[in-house]
């Protein structure tokens, strides 16, 4: 390699480095942002082993609460407050607010088993904030 190459590549390195940084500022900490009543995006697919973030990018309190009959047979169930099952979610939701995701907080799950894991927002399901992710390998 002469120096003009060696030159160049190194400029190359140099603006890659800097598009990494700039991303870190804002995009890059979570995956799923949620409005007034909406999860953003809706669907969202993930490999195997990924870990989701979800971040509640909007000034009312929500959940991430899973449908208990829509996990994957084999996969463990989840919902903001670590809840065991859907029914324990909802109930303390209506008792206390347990399981909110307040303005700015975040909630993160990992996802072991491929397939379609549907979830809602208890206090919005009326209004149509649900989301499922999606497991699967990038090349099915
Ligand atoms: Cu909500």
């Amino acid at each position: 390699m002469d120096r003009r190459a060696f030159l160049a590549t190194g400029g190359a390195l140099a603006i890659g480095l800097s598009g990494c940084l700039a991303l870190g500022d804002d995009s890059g900490d979570y995956d799923i942002g949620m409005s007034d009543s909406r999860f953003l995006p809706k669907e969202y697919r993930v490999d195997p082993g990924t870990t989701v973030v979800w971040k509640n990018t909007s000034a009312r309190a929500h959940t991430v609460t899973a449908y208990d009959a829509s996990v994957p047979d084999g996969a463990a169930y989840f919902a903001s407050g670590e809840y065991d099952n859907e029914e324990a979610a909802r109930e303390d939701w209506f008792e206390s607010g347990g399981g909110a995701i307040y303005s700015g907080g975040t909630y993160t799950h990992t996802f072991e088993e491929p397939g379609a894991y549907p979830y809602v927002c208890i206090p919005h399901e009326a209004d149509g904030m649900a989301g499922t992710i999606v497991v699967s390998s990038e090349s099915e």
